[in-house]
């Protein structure tokens, strides 16, 4: 129960409401987890900040959920979230973020390729007003043939086809403000497609250069076939990004097009029906019916989009009414933090 959790936190004495939230998908990473805490208390403690580190275990075979749940039972900043299953690096992100109780949240990787000595400098740029602050590898310690080069393309063709110009867009270090992420919707395998997402609420993005080490334990999740899934997600969120608001208006574009076809094609079969000296033939009549049946299928597909959107993740109302909320909230975060 959210709320009597909070009201533990919020009357024991000393302790102060979570500001900051460190979100950390893990996925069979048993040796990463103790190194991972160590790093991000060395880095987060000296801020003064009441923080706390979220670990998802997104179903993980081997130690990562003993060793997890130890830190927690230890220090009471870690809490640990168990999935039964492997359901994925968004859905993971999703619960953290989900459960996270600070105002600014941070994801990572879980396999300290992420360095969270980056993370302050992610912090003070939301200070400054950003609404999210994305992480470029740009020395990135992996793989070429596997990782650099499907990488620097799918980060070309994001960026073309979004208009979000983001070097590094499946770099997990990002920081946020809290009520901008809880509120935009992430499936599938979302994660890499954040700033894209974002930018529909009209977030204001910033870049930071991180560093980003080899792997030291375990194995890479990924394979090529996640070039595969990219396609998908950016197929999908181009349709997002352009639909936004009124299907019918363009089905009903293309129906009345399919329309007036069909007007046409009916009026020459009349005009040839009655001409007695034309060849009878069913090719008018047919093209007629063709085009009608088809401006007719275009309208119904219009409608139920129109249904679908209207039950939706995605509406326009619901990002808008967000991002006049982020805009009345920066000023006061701004003076708060860094002078200007
Ligand atoms: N929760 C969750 N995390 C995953 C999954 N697959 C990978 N990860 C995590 O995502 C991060 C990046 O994965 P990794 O295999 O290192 O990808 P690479 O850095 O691109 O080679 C690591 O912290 C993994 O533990 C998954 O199925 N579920
Ligand atoms: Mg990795």
């Amino acid at each position: 129960v959210p709320s009597a959790e909070h009201a533990d936190e919020w009357t024991a004495g000393a302790r102060r409401p979570v500001e900051l939230s460190i979100i950390v998908p893990t996925y069979n990473e048993e040796d990463s987890v103790r190194p991972l805490y160590d790093a991000v208390v060395a880095a987060v403690e000296p801020l003064g900040l009441p923080f706390e580190l979220i670990l998802v275990d997104d179903g993980s075979r081997d130690e990562t959920f003993a060793r997890a749940a130890a830190l927690a039972a230890h220090d009471r900043r870690v809490r640990v979230i168990k999935f039964r299953r492997n359901y994925g690096q968004t859905a993971a992100m999703v619960a953290g973020i989900d459960h996270a109780r600070g105002e600014i949240l941070v994801t990572m990787d879980g396999d300290l390729q992420n360095d969270p000595a980056d993370i302050p400098a992610f912090i003070d740029k939301i200070r400054e007003g950003y609404d999210l602050v994305v992480g470029w590898r740009h020395k990135r310690q992996d793989k070429f043939w596997t990782r650099k080069v499907p990488s620097v393309i799918a980060n070309w063709l994001i960026a073309k086809i979004t208009g979000v110009p983001i070097k590094d867009n499946g770099c997990s270090l990002k920081a946020y403000r809290a009520e901008l992420i809880k509120n935009i919707p992430l499936y599938s395998e979302m994660h890499r497609f954040i700033p894209a997402m974002t930018s529909i609420a009209g977030a204001r993005i910033a870049q930071l250069r991180v560093r980003h080490h080899p792997r030291r334990f375990g194995t890479s999740k990924y394979g090529l076939s996640r070039v595969y899934k990219v396609f998908l997600d950016l197929l999908c969120i181009k349709t997002i990004l352009l639909f936004t608001r009124r299907p019918l208006l363009w089905f009903a574009g293309a129906a009345s097009l399919a329309g007036a076809f069909s007007l046409l094609f009916g009026f020459v079969a009349v005009l040839r029906a009655l001409d007695p000296m034309a060849a009878p033939s069913v090719v008018y009549p047919g093209l007629a019916i063709l085009c009608g049946a088809l401006a007719l299928f275009l309208v119904f597909l219009g409608v139920l989009g129109s249904l679908v959107y209207r039950t939706g993740a995605v509406r326009l109302e619901a990002f808008s009414a967000l991002s006049a909320r982020m805009l009345a909230a920066t000023p006061k975060l701004v003076s708060e933090g860094t002078p200007r």
